[in-house]
């Protein structure tokens, strides 16, 4: 299965990376849950691709994807959990950052998830008990979370919902506090290659409020795996279907730090 997600993200990454050399900026998109929650032509080909593959190889399994799913997370012995195009507003405005997500729930843990980036061909892949792996110019390495103890000395990332130009709770006074207290905040645009970066140690800590479960299944594995921590804002350990989340390489003034960074802003607002 490790290896038929790896491909499978491979080659939905090369549909992506097609369609991005082909796309006109800004001219492409159609708009879903808000006017800044985009929708592509390329998130429904991937789409397509990744899920009649699936289908065809694990006719037992059930599937969860972005632009197919209907309803709540179901409950299923194996689920995968799809984001077909993770960085839609890049790819539609033509940032070449964005990337394609898989993992694989077992009764609703991720046990395998795979996170790729297709333009510079980092596949990012992460197995229940067997670590957390970065495959690149035909070479693999383990991957580990930094040893950065304090959130001083951290380099952060973050991203706003799809709902912030109308609800106040929008991370804006969450960001403010944590730029002042950080190295920086980087707002890339891809939650999922985000939270690879933290498993690769690039970056120390990643937040995020209402993100969906295909944005977050395969990076939480692959925080666990490279050693990290993710939580809600609260502390509790993260789940599918969590509302925020916060993942870190663990180090309590780095976590503990941002969690009551954030519950202080919070308050401030609320
Ligand atoms: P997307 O590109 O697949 O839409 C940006 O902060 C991150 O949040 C991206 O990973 C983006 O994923 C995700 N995101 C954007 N709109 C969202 C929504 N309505 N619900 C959940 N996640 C969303
Ligand atoms: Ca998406």
């Amino acid at each position: 299965m490790r290896e038929f997600a790896i491909d499978l993200a491979r080659r939905a990454g090369a549909l992506l990376a097609e369609y991005h050399q082909r796309a006109v900026a800004g001219h492409d998109f159609s708009t879903k849950s808000s006017p800044v929650d985009l929708l592509t032509a390329a998130d429904v080909a991937s789409d397509a691709l990744i899920t009649e593959a699936i289908h065809a190889a694990f006719p037992e399994h059930s599937i969860y994807s972005e632009e197919s799913a209907t309803g709540p997370l179901p409950a299923a012995e194996w689920l995968w959990v799809i984001d077909p195009l993770d960085g839609t507003s890049n790819f539609a405005h033509r940032v070449p950052f964005f990337g394609v997500n898989i993992a694989l729930a077992h009764y609703g843990m991720p046990v395998l998830g795979v996170t790729y980036d297709p333009l510079s061909e980092q596949l990012f892949w992460a197995e229940q008990g067997h670590g957390a792996w970065l495959r690149q110019n035909g070479r693999e390495r383990p991957i580990h979370v930094s040893t950065i103890a304090e959130l001083s000395r951290s380099l952060l990332a973050t991203g706003f919902p799809a709902d912030r130009r109308t609800n106040p709770d929008n991370n804006l006074a969450e960001f403010n506090a944590l730029e002042r207290r950080s190295h920086g905040v980087r707002r890339q645009g891809s939650a999922a290659l985000e939270l690879a970066w933290v498993a690769a140690g690039f970056i120390e800590a990643f937040w995020h409020p209402r993100l969906k479960p295909w944005d977050a299944a395969a990076g939480w594995l692959l925080v666990q795996e490279a050693g990290g921590c993710v939580t809600e804002y609260d502390g509790r350990p993260w789940r599918l279907d969590s509302p925020t989340m916060v993942a870190s390489n663990g180090q309590p003034g780095v976590h503990e730090a941002i969690l009551e960074t954030i519950a202080a802003a919070r308050k401030a607002i609320f």
